[in-house]
């Protein structure tokens, strides 16, 4: 152990508090305390979210927006309260800007699906980075194929960082959108949003960013990012999946056309013709994730409540000792050293396969991803096949990395130094 391995108690962050609302974070695997170094997969969840969902489940449920009835308009408030507190935690202008979504994924097809189609034809291009998530790649190389456009990519250095002027260089009359992520989730890399943001613009694009890796960790204000339009998962911000949030301008909202076609966002319906309702339900077709959207609207006040510069504070103090311990290690390459990095941690070992040395720290109870982590082209960059990456959350603590390399030395040990 090393004797900077206590937790990083600030006067205004017991992270020991922090980890008591977390249920699983008590629980043995292979008879060794859980160390959980995969909130960039997933982020467990605090029982303020659990008893959030349960009580809407025990006394308030009802389908929202459709009855007289008591409970459905119960039910419905919480609901769209839930929105609200989504508008505030990115701080968002307008409620009513906020669409729900399955997750990130689907906020960044709807976004494609809808503006893209009405707004993207032959020889227009579209922007994306080396470092994207594959959600967001893949529905732009399908409106791609379906319109004629042009798919370009910013490329990154051998740190990890977005070459600005090859950035620069791709934007012109001819770019219609950039969409970007805001934290890589596979190296770490935060972006510097309002500076590309505001590069994009000068030359007459929109900006999206896709926040999965951001929201969770750092104060979000997508105002003071000056971006049309801003994403992220609930199951990413330590609430439930099913659920998550699209926010866009409401000029654009407005004019976009719907998503998906059924019950909730129409206004009448006859054989000849539908019309439909404003925005954001015109987005949401069918019974929405109810009992998910409040999950969430929990979750981000638990992070409010916690505090968003007191978090990143943390984390960043996590990671950074992280990297630190790791690099010492022989045989030990961290992938992605970018002057900007949130709590994000990709390496390789000279000894051992990714995969294996997963398999083999699960055993002492740590638990990290192995593989591309969905960003085949970040691997690709960095002539990896897959990397082993450890992604802190607001309930990680120094002890838990000094766990992490003392399984990585039976690694070593396993395969020979
Ligand atoms: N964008 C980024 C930056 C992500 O990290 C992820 C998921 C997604 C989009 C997709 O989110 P979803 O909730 O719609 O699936 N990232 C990861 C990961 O890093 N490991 O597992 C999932």
């Amino acid at each position: 152990m090393s004797p900077d391995s206590t937790p990083t108690l600030r006067p205004n962050y017991d992270v020991l508090a922090i980890r008591r609302d977390f249920p699983i974070l008590a629980r043995e695997v292979f008879g060794k305390p859980l160390v959980y170094l995969d909130t960039g997969a997933s982020a467990q969840k605090p029982r303020q979210v659990i008893r959030a969902m349960t009580q809407v489940m025990e006394e308030t449920y009802s389908n929202v927006h459709r009855g007289v009835h008591f409970l459905s308009q119960a039910c419905t408030d919480q609901f769209e309260a839930a929105r609200e507190t989504v508008a505030r935690f990115i701080n968002a202008p307008e409620a009513d800007e906020i669409v729900w979504t399955r997750g990130a994924t689907e906020a960044l097809n709807l976004v494609a699906a809808t503006w893209g189609r009405a707004n993207i034809g032959p020889g227009d291009r579209i922007v994306i980075s080396t470092l994207e998530h594959h959600s967001n790649i893949v529905p732009w190389q399908l409106l791609r194929d379906e319109t004629g456009a042009e798919l370009a990519v910013i490329p990154v250095d051998d740190a990890g960082e977005i070459d600005l002027d090859a950035y620069a260089g791709l934007l012109d009359g001819r770019t219609k959108l950039v969409s970007v992520t805001h934290v890589s989730n596979s190296i770490g890399t935060v972006l510097p949003i309002k500076q590309m943001a505001q590069m994009a613009h000068d030359k007459g694009a929109l900006f999206m960013v896709d926040g999965c890796q951001a929201a969770p960790h750092m104060p979000v204000d997508v105002q003071d990012l000056d971006v049309d339009f801003y994403c992220f998962s609930g199951h990413k911000t330590y609430g439930p999946t099913g659920i998550g949030a699209l926010w866009g301008r409401k000029t654009l909202l407005d004019a976009m056309p719907p998503y998906q076609g059924g019950g909730e966002m129409i206004a009448h319906v006859t054989f000849e013709k539908s019309t439909f309702k404003d925005a954001p339900h015109k987005f949401e077709a069918g019974t929405p994730a109810i009992v998910e959207a409040v999950g969430l609207g929990a979750a981000l006040d638990y992070i409010e409540a916690v505090g968003r510069d007191a978090i990143l504070a943390h984390e960043t103090d996590v990671a950074e000792y992280a990297r630190e311990r790791l690099s010492a290690l022989p045989g030990v390459r961290i992938v992605g050293d970018a002057q900007e990095r949130g709590a994000i941690v990709s390496f390789t070992m000279e000894q051992a396969h990714p995969h294996d040395i997963g398999t083999i720290i699960d055993r002492a109870g740590v638990a990290v991803r192995a593989g591309h982590h969905c960003a085949f082209p970040v691997m690709e960059r960095f002539d990896v096949g897959a990397t082993a990456r450890a992604s802190f959350g607001l309930y990680n603590m120094k002890s838990e990395v000094d766990r992490l390399i003392e399984a990585l030395d039976e690694v070593a040990e396993i395969f020979g130094r």
